[in-house]
């Protein structure tokens, strides 16, 4: 009769295992603790959700694995051993890492795997190691990889992200949309499809791009572009930004007064190879949506750039960066006015410092050096682009490129310039074979056009002083000198169309001045 009971006990005492158990299980798990009031937790969300303003949230041990929101004003901080950072893991869905309080500080952990959107077309955000809509976070010491994106800054105000590495994103690095007053101090940046990307936040969580296959949309999103909040007063300093796939660091849709400054920017497109697959998926499917051929939707001679700034991004400083060997340009500005670029040492890239349709820049100080193809050039492939007007170079010095300076700006084009378009231009193909064919219809049909597209001109001197030319600066090479002052009184002629420096540089006086505070 009492030998069920055996069993019972034997289950019994199985409980009682467990529960004895339980505190070890509750040490490991101790590796959560609230350092303000001394509780521990068995899970990282029970101590984020239940810490009040001001309060510390310690993690050790992990990888702690799940999706962590912050909707309090508090501070997240690994206690690793050595060099080794707690880990919180995303498990490959959702964003590891949510922060929707203001003032929350994130510190000393690695953050890694979380979900990747398939979204082949980058119009939603997605996934990111960590999400921030909130003002003034701090994230220091972090290691983010292996998520879709390191980091996205949805608006908000006064955040910083330093001293952390933030490699081999599947997208960008750090993504600010629509972000004021952040500072991006003191990171490496490595191998992300773009390091750092700045962009305008659009109110209704993806790009409008998405929605470009409705006809209908197109006023929708014009309405929504005017809404949209632009980046402002962004600070990019001090950064290692290296190998990333399509662009180092870039800054589009109307961001101004960025400062962009003592970055160091190379191997983009190099250690990780910019994805032309994607790119033409993407492309075609936004042409198709416009109906337009598909050609140009992405500036193919950006690609690879260390610094790329376009659509309107004004007011901006990029300053003392170092930009060598990536796959583009050093420093390329497309459709981009009154920015000032200075006394950046730009070597080894495909072009040095390259302007496409953008105006009222100022270019000085910069050295500019055995760089593959021009060492700074104004106008791209692109003959029906507005070209540049009223960017003012100087003291640059140039030296050791393909060719130094190139400035197409100034050159009235012919109707056979424009035999290059043809194939892009919206007409039925038998139009198309007609202009190719017979140079009086490209007369008729493409006349009108060159009408529009007038030559401009851009200041390569001050009316002082010019920039140096390592093929211009000395007497065998045309540099006339007669006063010694350093500075010719020939001019030399930039090549590409009708601009001239009227007072270049020797070495020595482009030197001086360049080192002059
Ligand atoms: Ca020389
Ligand atoms: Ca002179």
């Amino acid at each position: 009769m009492r030998q069920p009971y055996k069993g019972l006990s034997l289950a019994i005492l199985g409980l009682l295992a467990g529960a004895v158990c339980g505190p070890v299980a509750l040490a490991a798990s101790g590796a959560i603790r609230n350092g303000t009031t001394g509780e521990t937790f068995d899970g990282l969300q029970d101590a984020l959700s239940s810490a009040r303003d001001g309060e510390v949230i310690e993690v050790s041990g992990g990888p702690h694995t799940g999706n962590f929101l912050i909707e309090h004003r508090v501070s997240l901080s690994g206690r690793g051993q050595g060099a080794d950072r707690p880990v919180l893991d995303g498990g490959g869905r959702g964003s590891v890492l949510t922060i929707r309080a203001e003032g929350v500080v994130v510190e000393d952990l690695e953050i890694r795997h979380s979900g990747k959107g398939d979204d082949p077309f980058f119009f939603f955000w997605g996934d990111a190691g960590v999400s921030v809509a909130a003002d003034g976070a701090t994230l220091k010491n972090l290691r983010l990889s292996g998520n879709d994106w390191g980091v996205v800054m949805l608006g908000g105000r006064g955040s910083t992200i330093e001293a952390s590495q933030i490699e081999d994103n599947a997208r960008d690095g750090i993504a600010i949309f629509g972000g004021r007053e952040h500072r991006i101090v003191g990171n490496s940046i490595l191998r992300n499809e773009t390091g750092v990307s700045i962009d305008v936040l659009h109110a209704d969580r993806r790009s409008p791009f998405a929605s470009l296959g409705d006809p209908a949309s197109v006023a929708r999103i014009a309405a929504e572009n005017a809404k949209a909040q632009r980046s402002e007063d962004l600070l990019i300093a001090r950064n290692e930004v290296r190998g990333n796939g399509s662009y180092g660091i870039s800054a589009t849709w109307h961001s101004r007064r960025l400062t962009i400054e003592d970055n160091v920017v190379h191997a983009t497109g190099i250690e990780r190879k910019h994805d032309v697959a994607q790119m033409e998926l993407m492309e075609k499917t936004a042409a198709a949506s416009l109906g337009l051929s598909g050609i140009g939707v992405i500036d193919r001679e950006a690609i690879g750039s260390g610094i790329y700034i376009l659509c309107s991004t004004e007011d901006s400083l990029i300053a003392r960066n170092r930009v060598f060997d990536n796959l583009g340009a050093g420093i390329f500005v497309s459709g981009s006015d009154r920015n000032e670029i200075r006394a950046n040492p730009v070597t080894g890239n495909a072009n040095g410092i390259f302007l496409v349709s953008s105006s009222a820049n100022r270019i000085n100080r910069n050295t500019v050096a055995d760089n593959k193809a021009e060492g700074i050039r104004i106008g791209g492939g692109n003959p029906l682009a507005t070209p540049s007007a009223d960017n003012l170079l100087t003291l640059n010095d140039m030296a050791g490129n393909g060719v130094n300076a190139f400035d197409s700006s100034g050159r009235r084009l012919t109707v056979d310039d424009l035999s290059g378009v043809i194939d892009s231009l919206p007409y039925p193909e038998p139009v198309k074979q007609q202009l190719r064919a017979n140079r009086s219809v490209r007369e008729a049909m493409l006349g009108a056009m060159l009408q529009g597209l007038v030559p401009a001109s851009n200041r390569w001197d001050d009316g002082g002083h010019g920039n140096r030319y390592d093929d211009f600066d000395e007497t065998a090479e045309g540099f006339v000198d007669a006063n010694g002052d350093g500075v010719s009184e020939a001019g030399r002629p930039i090549e590409g169309g009708t601009a001239i420096d009227h007072h270049p540089l020797d070495a020595a006086t482009v030197a001086r001045f360049s080192a002059a505070p």
